[in-house]
């Protein structure tokens, strides 16, 4: 089969390679105009933004060869902008337009009623009760698949070129297109190689369908899809693993109390040696079987030893991208840095080997505070990290993590500037009878700053962060439940998505923190590594406590 894959440079094509090799299939890289006559298949996986898409698609000179491949009745499978490069435009630059097979536009999702972007796990609906009669079957109407995106074309079945649609999802009360189908074309607004076993099976058959069967298939009505009361996202769980060197130099998985990540006596209290709770790629792949809907990595000792290429935590990367086919967040040392022989990486860079390497998002730490520190004294940001990222590899890739540390104050004295945000809270001990404020930051918990937690998330969302990873230094490694009150006060602060984290000793937590807050996903790192609660069972709380979940 001549199966090639079209990379245009910007987000995760690794997990796509990886996940036809899974699947026992060779192809080869698009590297030449020529490469369209060889090609029997192609698949596009762009992530990322659209404009970037069509501009490295015209500057290679691949633009019109791919419209004739394209015109010629040649099978193409566009995934997420690979999708969308098939419409004549969207409204995230209306200046570059699409390849226009679709008279449709992409727009932005309506963040009034929910967050955008649109990420985790949805279920794809047929657009015609007998759609399956008519085509080879390629979506699974009964399983989740993997969104991550702000743009989306809505549906609508009085649209002109409506009957593209082959399914549609509902986000909030919108129901767009998640993927198109006609003739030789197909594309999703999901990502199959990021789907788990259900994307893995997708990618199998659309490979050995037949097309030209597919291409007899022109569906003739499209029916009205309003939308239902409940959409169909998941809430989602996350595996986290806190990676560093331990005293012997090897990478493992450590997990801290409140970011202590020591071993302590029981007769001196003296910090022993790092703890050791396994290997990364083997729990990350441990996770994925059990049924994390994604895995988060963060490199906590994020110092540069070795040049950027030669990172140990890219390695890993590389290794849990092979196996592991949820998405993969990265996080650790994401910002400016400098190689031992003098060589300067851009955070852009950085995250950039990262994504290569089979990351889906990147998540910013210390650097988030520093360019919200200078936001607020109006400097100039547009270079920060974040906003460079999310311009190339869109903000759905860009998550910050937040080490907040409450700040206890007496709230009859209290005058500084976080007055609105106290809480006032029970409290015992020497903080009784006092209020709290969340304070930032950096290093690891290890330096705090001028700022609250509240300033930091509505900041980042301004300088173009998708998603926000929230954790806890006083509820990390406690078991006492996820710390609500901090959850509650900065998902009113933002219209992204949030991850609550740090703190979950039992099922229960995953429910309370789902009832009682808005938040999107929740995450866990101790009661999974030591197997005190499995994921199995989170889920199974969760659907008893009737939320969406996915059951892998
Ligand atoms: O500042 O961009 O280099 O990023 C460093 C990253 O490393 C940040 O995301 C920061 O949160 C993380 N980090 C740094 N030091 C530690 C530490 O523990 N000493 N870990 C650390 C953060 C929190 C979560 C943990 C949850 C759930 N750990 O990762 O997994 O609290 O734990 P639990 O379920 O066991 O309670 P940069």
């Amino acid at each position: 089969m001549g199966l090639f894959l079209l990379d245009y440079g910007a987000g995760n094509v690794r997990s796509l390679a990886n996940s036809l090799t899974k699947l026992g299939y060779e192809f080869e890289w698009i590297a030449s105009v020529q490469d369209f006559d060889k090609a029997t298949r192609i698949i596009f996986p762009g992530v990322g933004a659209f404009h970037s898409a069509m501009q490295h698609l015209e500057s290679k000179g691949f633009l019109e060869p791919l419209r004739r491949y394209i015109a010629a009745g040649k099978p193409y499978f566009g995934i997420c902008i690979g999708m969308q490069v098939l419409f004549a435009s969207s409204t995230e630059h209306p200046a570059s337009p699409g390849l226009g097979v679709i008279d449709l536009t992409i727009e932005k999702f309506d963040s009034s009623e929910k967050s955008v972007p649109h990420i985790g796990w949805n279920a794809a609906q047929f657009i015609e009760p007998d759609e399956r009669a008519r085509a080879p079957d390629v979506v699974d109407a009964n399983s989740s698949y993997y969104f991550v995106h702000s743009f989306r074309a809505k549906y609508d079945e009085k649209l002109p070129d409506s009957d593209w649609v082959y399914t549609t999802t509902q986000y909030g009360q919108e129901v767009f297109v998640s993927s198109v189908r006609k003739g030789n074309v197909f594309g999703t607004q999901f990502h199959p190689e990021k789907s788990g076993f259900a994307g893995l099976k997708l990618l199998k058959s659309w490979l050995e369908s037949d097309h030209t069967a597919v291409s007899l298939f022109s569906p003739s009505k499209r029916l009205p899809q309003p939308p239902q009361s409940t959409h169909g996202l998941t809430k989602r769980v996350i595996a986290c693993l806190d990676v560093r060197a331990n005293d012997q130099g090897d990478l493992v998985v450590t997990k801290g109390d409140q970011y202590d990540v020591r071993e302590r006596t029981v007769q001196d209290n003296v910090a022993g040696s790092v703890r050791n709770l396994g290997k990364p790629v083997s729990l990350a792949e441990r996770y994925f079987t059990e049924g994390a809907d994604e895995i988060c990595l963060l490199n906590i000792t994020s110092f540069r030893q070795s040049p950027l290429q030669d990172q140990p935590m890219l390695a890993v990367v590389r290794a849990a991208a092979e196996t592991v086919f949820v998405p993969l967040t990265i996080g650790g040392g994401i910002k400016d840095s400098v190689d031992p022989d003098g060589t300067k990486r851009s955070a852009l860079e950085v995250a950039g080997a990262y994504f290569r390497a089979g990351a889906d998002k990147v998540s910013i730490g210390s650097e988030a505070v520093i360019a919200v520190e200078a936001l607020r004294r109006g400097e100039d940001t547009s270079t920060c990290a974040i906003t460079t990222i999310a311009r190339v590899y869109g903000s759905q890739a860009v998550v910050v993590s937040i080490d907040p540390r409450r700040s206890y104050v007496d709230p009859a004295t209290y005058e500084g500037p976080y007055k609105a945000e106290l809480i006032h809270g029970k409290n015992e001990g020497p903080e009784s009878g006092k209020a709290w404020w969340y304070q930032c930051t950096v290093s690891g918990g290890r330096e705090t700053r001028p700022l609250s937690a509240v300033e930091l998330a509505r900041g980042v969302e301004e300088l173009g962060a998708g998603e926000i990873l929230l954790n806890s230094i006083d509820r990390d490694g406690t078991g006492k439940g996820f710390d609500l009150d901090l959850i509650r006060l900065i998902r009113t602060a933002v219209h992204i998505p949030l991850v609550a984290s740090s703190g979950a000793g039992a099922a229960a937590h995953f429910v309370e923190v789902f009832e009682h807050t808005n938040v999107e996903a929740a995450l866990a790192a101790g009661i999974f590594h030591r197997h005190e609660v499995e994921i199995a069972s989170v889920k199974k709380s969760l659907e008893d406590a009737r939320l969406n979940v996915r059951i892998a």
